[in-house]
């Protein structure tokens, strides 16, 4: 039922009719009276009503694009961390003050409503969040982009802290349904893997015959993705995996029934499970099927539809289909492609060659080469006999080129191959098989010109482009900085919202030096910390202080992000307060999230650390409100919403060249957080857009990081013996200072006897030092609000809209 109004063609208008609709709707799904129902029924009621409106208009769209009028973007990736839809559609919508006033007028919790929904954890951070905030504002924009990857069953599991330690569980993200998907049987796929290649020559052409293969069927969900106030509505389609026969009748009837069984739960296993680990390549055969997975079932889709509308033919697709391949997990693409246009379509290598490489975009997320993808030669021929031959003949005529136009470099020609020391290099063939290859910040593309991919850069210069990474402002500053939005509404009006249109935020420059402004963005700023106090003290038992300064450093666990950093200086700190209890020091707060690979042991031991630390100093009654530390557990898109708000300080301070690009950085700023960072990734972008006034920045910078780590030069042991506070902290961690069985010799050593990899205790020294500076700063209120205003101002290049208009621009050349 769409609750349409009289007058207009598809917006519930008027608050009665919604109300109507909503109680109506609520009683369906419970079958009692409205009065009677719970929040879960008011959750679903909802839901649904959402839906009915967006599914129509989604309607409209998928006939807009089966004409095939503009040129369609697919997003391929292996994750997509959506986060919740109920309120990102409500808000999409138009509906938002709609829905709060009716709600609230029936006694309606709406924040218990939204707490209802599971928030699907599709993806590990950063690579998976940004295709969520791509799909926003690419439907935001008006644009045809649709995202294409994986429905697992389960998601990243779900984080508790256990005695100080990670506790991995289960994250059962469907069992209550998920009503925003549609489940197209129809459209399902078969994906082939294993078997042999025949060889046959038909009218003297070679024919490529895959058999004896093992099937399995790839069934689309799709999730529409609603346009902020406009009619465009893409779709995300999450591809399941099934047996192709429920049961096997023949090995059924035979009296086989657990060989019948076990071929469903091989099938059902390839979309059971997301890979938790992220920045680490693991070679497992489950995660190659999954990579073909949605890849093959992608492809198949996309290329029925264009010869469809075609009339069977896959001329011009280039023209009118963009396949951008988010990191390599879904570089087969570039084989698949290649397989369908030669065996299938039937056209000639080098015009199939043309058309795949015309189609395909790839964008890099990391340097660290332990997430480099190398998968072994004899595992890929296997499970992809075909692929991997057409993998074969990309790389043999790819080096006979290179040979021919550089005869006298033949061995940087062998470097670049995709296929060498018994590995499918698919960087390699990422990058040979597309047009456009970029990195996510400037100094990040930088790199990769000049050193991880530097001999591709020499050969294909036009190649290589860059596209800082953005957020998006409508869930991460809108959506969740409520307060915030209708300061800035009143203060320079309401354009800035707009999709694109974020720039318009530097109106608000002027203001940064009223005093009245000021206060007002300091109030807000204290009401979020309030609110995440609340909640900290709800779910954890702790009390935080909401006059201290909120030092957060939220994200995934990883060396190079250096939460050991921090957490040490917290260390100082605390030993300082314990020689001088009456120390005049700023009270501080410091915030930590995010998880760490299950088998990433170094990371879950900087986490035991953290908590340790968090349990002496939050029960010592000597430092009592002046500092405090926090580890929120399971840090997700909804955690993440609730903390941005209320951060006062950014910490963004991974080794300088480590860290792409960051996005975590950009929604701290827009929500007026000081980034506190190294000069890396998106952080010199940041300081760059603000002004060196405006950032608190430390550290080595790239440069120094890399001439260490080619020319030498670095002894951390002689850092640690020029410093006693290290030699303090440093032995406090394996002395059984924090507890008897809470020794961290494994960090211990890790800076002192492998010489410290990541330079932590090289940066300490600076370190200290400015966070003692933000310390004075925070001190003069009105210059601390004065720097916010200036940082939210400038926050507006870093909306992901910006980034999309990037890449129509740069890549993709939609219009
Ligand atoms: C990069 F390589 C990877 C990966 O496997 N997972 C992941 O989240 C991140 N990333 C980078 O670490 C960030 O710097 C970057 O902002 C993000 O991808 C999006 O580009």
């Amino acid at each position: 039922m769409a609750i349409t109004d009289k007058n207009t063609k598809h917006k519930v208008k008027t608050k009665e009719a919604f109300r109507k609709a909503f109680i109506k709707k609520v009683e369906e799904v419970s079958g009692e009276d409205f009065s009677e129902s719970t929040t879960r029924h008011q959750y679903e009621a909802l839901a649904e009503l959402v839906m009915e409106e967006i599914t129509a208009e989604w309607a409209v769209n998928n006939s807009r694009l089966h004409k095939m009028e503009e040129k369609q973007i697919y997003f391929f990736s292996i994750e997509f961390l959506i986060g919740r839809l109920l309120k990102a559609y409500v808000n999409n919508l138009g509906w938002d003050t709609m829905v709060e006033e009716t709600l609230d007028e029936l006694g309606v919790d709406y924040e218990a409503i939204q707490a209802e929904e599971h928030d699907p954890a599709l993806g590990n951070g950063g690579l998976g969040r940004l295709m969520a905030c791509f799909l926003d504002s690419t439907a935001a924009l008006g644009f045809p982009g649709h995202g294409n990857g994986i429905r697992y069953k389960y998601g990243l599991f779900e984080q508790k802290i256990i005695n100080d330690e990670q506790v991995e569980v289960a994250d059962i993200w469907l069992k209550n349904g998920y009503p925003f998907e549609i489940v197209k049987p129809d459209k399902a796929v078969v994906v082939k893997y294993n078997g042999d290649v025949r060889v046959e020559e038909v009218n003297g052409k070679m024919q490529f015959i895959h058999e004896n293969y093992d099937p399995v069927l790839a069934v689309p969900y799709d999730i529409p993705v609603k346009g902020y106030r406009n009619n465009t509505v893409n779709s995300l389609r999450l591809w399941s995996a099934k047996p192709v026969e429920d049961f096997d009748l023949s090995t059924f009837n035979q009296g086989h029934f657990l060989k019948a069984m076990q071929r469903k739960s091989e099938a059902e296993s390839i979309s059971q499970i997301l890979y938790p680990s992220d920045h680490g390549f693991e070679g497992k055969l489950l995660r190659l099927k999954q990579e073909y997975f949605f890849v093959c079932a992608g492809l198949k889709r996309i290329v029925r539809r264009y010869k469809k509308h075609n009339h069977g033919s896959m001329d011009g697709f280039p023209d009118k289909i963009c396949i951008h391949i988010n990191d390599t997990h879904p570089a087969l693409c570039v084989p698949e492609l290649m397989r369908i246009l030669v065996d299938e379509e039937g056209y000639d290598w080098d015009v199939a060659w043309d058309m795949t490489i015309k189609s395909i975009s790839f964008t890099n997320h990391t340097v660290l080469p332990e997430a480099l993808e190398k998968w072994p030669i004899d595992m890929v021929q296997k499970l992809l006999p075909r692929v991997y031959q057409i993998i074969e003949e990309i790389n043999r005529r790819f080096i006979n080129d290179m040979n021919w136009f550089y005869p006298d470099q033949v061995d940087r020609n062998y470097s670049m191959a995709i296929l060498k020391d018994g590995q499918v290099h698919m960087a390699h063939l990422a990058i040979i098989g597309s047009h456009s290859v970029n990195g996510v910040a400037e100094l990040h593309s930088k790199i990769l010109r000049e050193e991880t991919f530097k001999d591709f850069y020499a050969v294909f210069p036009d190649r290589f482009t860059s596209v800082t990474n953005g957020v998006t402002q409508r869930r991460f500053m809108m959506g969740s900085n409520p307060g915030l939005k209708t300061l800035l509404d009143d203060t320079i009006g309401t354009d800035w919202k707009k999709p694109g249109n974020m720039c318009s935020l530097e109106a608000l420059l002027p203001y940064a030096q009223d005093a009245a402004f000021c206060q007002k963005l300091g109030d807000i700023k204290h009401a979020n910390k309030e609110r995440l106090a609340k909640y900290i003290k709800e779910t954890q038992g702790i009390v935080l202080n909401p006059d201290s300064i909120f030092d957060v450093q939220v994200k995934r666990i990883h060396e190079y992000k250096r939460q050991l950093l921090n957490i040490l200086h917290v260390i100082l700190t605390y030993n300082q307060l314990r020689s001088n209890p009456n120390a005049d020091i700023v009270p501080k707060t410091y915030i930590f999230a995010g998880k760490a690979a299950p088998s990433y042991v170094y990371a879950k031991e900087v986490i035991r650390l953290i908590n340790v630390v968090a349990d002496r100093v939050n029960n010592d009654p000597l430092v009592k409100d002046k500092l405090k530390v926090v580890f929120v557990p399971n840090f997700n898109v909804s955690v993440a919403e609730l903390i941005y708000p209320a951060a006062e300080i950014s910490e963004q301070i991974s080794t300088a060249g480590k860290e792409a690009s960051g996005t975590g950085n950009m929604k701290f700023m827009m929500n007026g957080a000081l980034t506190l960072g190294t000069m890396d990734g998106a952080n010199v972008e940041i300081a760059e857009a603000v002004g060196m006034d405006n950032v608190f920045t430390f550290g080595l910078s790239d440069t120094e990081v890399y001439n260490y780590n080619t020319h030498g030069g670095y002894r951390s042991l002689e850092v640690y013996e020029s410093d006693s506070r290290l030699q303090e902290i440093l032995g406090q961690l394996i002395s059984g200072f924090f507890g008897e069985s809470a020794g961290f010799q494994m960090i211990y050593d890790s800076l002192l006897l492998h010489n410290d990899t990541y330079f932590v205790l090289k940066d300490f020294a600076p370190y200290v030092d400015i966070q003692d500076i933000v310390s004075n700063v925070y001190r003069d209120q009105k210059q601390w609000q004065k720097m916010s205003a200036i940082n939210i101002a400038h926050s507006g290049i870093f909306s992901s809209d910006r980034s999309i208009e990037d890449y129509e621009k740069r890549v993709w050349k939609v219009k």
